[in-house]
């Protein structure tokens, strides 16, 4: 049986670290072992039951009630509705593996055959997810640590950047939807989570004006003078300096917040949360947060009209 460290935990799950913590303390329904590390391991089993519980939150039933059941209740209905769940991790990490294997050396026919092959045949979300993301965090890791030539990062990054913005052009043009501005801050080349943000957006039925990496504040704030948004969502996929980071959430408090809404997300976010939240600044805590943000948005903006 795999184990999974508890950031891939929380990929795979859709839930945040910090719950995943909260959840193991106060309900004792999940097992985690420790390495010699001290970190948590978890098992697929742990995997299935959280992501069953996800599901079952996301159609209204609470944590306390599903608790009660206990873990192997949770474990058996987790198995009877979806049983395909480790089928597909398994299947997800061997198509990532082929999909590096053909990097180093590249291999560009192999490499594009192989990721337009599984995009094809899954829903883009599942794909983007599910093999996209981790693609791109695996591939930006190897240049990190050396082990692959920047060049081939830039082309992969820009090959998951084509299918995210192909398949956003394939749905039909919003006219209606919330108006959304998503931006990276300035100095953040990151910009694939705020791409898979731009994307959940449109599939919601959102007007997007997507902006990318490294926007000026000053450039933000006149295209929002200008667009009206009705949210304008930042990705902090990292933690700016200490001294930088007052002053950038001092400014987004002071000159964004006038003139929209505003939330944030991502790693960096959520280690600010305390900074943005002494602004009163929205973070979401991820994905699912998202979804529920951008559901009371739209329901707002069809009242309006
Ligand atoms: C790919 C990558 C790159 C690529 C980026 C390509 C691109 N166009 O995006 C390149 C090679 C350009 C790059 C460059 C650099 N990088 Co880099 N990079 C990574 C890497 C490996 C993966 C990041 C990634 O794309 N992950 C996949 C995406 C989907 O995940 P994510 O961005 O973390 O977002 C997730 C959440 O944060 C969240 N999220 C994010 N935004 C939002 C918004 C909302 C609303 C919501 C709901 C959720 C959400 O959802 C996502 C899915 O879970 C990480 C290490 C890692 N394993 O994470 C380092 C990492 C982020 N990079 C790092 C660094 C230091 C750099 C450089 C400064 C290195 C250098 N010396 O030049 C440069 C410059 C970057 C800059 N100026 O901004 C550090 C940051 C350290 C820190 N301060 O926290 C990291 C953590 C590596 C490390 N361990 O040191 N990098």
């Amino acid at each position: 049986m795999n184990t999974h460290r508890i950031h891939m935990v929380a990929k795979l799950t859709g839930l945040s670290r910090d719950v995943i913590r909260v959840w193991e303390r106060r309900f004792e329904i999940l097992k985690p072992t420790r390495g010699a590390n001290r970190y948590r391991n978890y098992s697929d089993e742990d995997v299935a039951l959280l992501r069953f519980l996800k599901e079952q939150l996301d159609t209204g039933a609470s944590i306390g009630e599903l608790s009660k059941l206990g873990r192997e209740e949770l474990l058996s209905r987790a198995r009877a509705t979806a049983p395909q769940v480790s089928f597909v991790d398994d299947a997800y990490s061997r198509l990532l593996q082929e999909l590096l294997s053909s990097l180093n050396p590249l291999n560009r026919v192999l490499f594009e055959k192989r990721v337009n092959g599984a995009v094809a045949v899954i829903p883009f979300e599942e794909a983007l997810h599910g093999i996209l993301l981790p693609l791109q965090e695996q591939v930006g890791q190897l240049w990190h640590d050396g082990h692959l030539d920047v060049a081939i990062e830039h082309y992969v990054t820009r090959q998951i950047q084509q299918r995210i913005f192909s398949a956003m052009n394939q749905l039909p043009v919003a006219e209606f939807g919330a108006k959304v501005v998503v931006a990276c801050p300035p100095g953040e080349e990151h910009d694939i989570a705020a791409c898979a943000v731009a994307y959940r957006c449109r599939v919601r039925g959102c007007r997007v004006h997507y902006l990318g990496a490294n926007v000026p504040l000053v450039s933000l704030v006149k295209l929002c003078e200008q667009v009206e948004p009705d949210l304008t969502i930042m990705s902090f996929p990292v933690v700016p300096s200490e001294a930088n980071a007052t002053d950038l959430v001092q400014v987004l408090a002071d000159e964004v917040r006038p003139v929209s809404a505003l939330a944030v997300g991502g790693h960096g976010a959520l280690a600010m949360r305390d900074l943005f939240m002494k602004y009163n600044i929205t973070v979401l805590e991820n994905f699912a947060d998202l979804d529920h943000r951008l559901d009371q948005l739209m329901r707002q903006t069809v009242a309006r009209r």
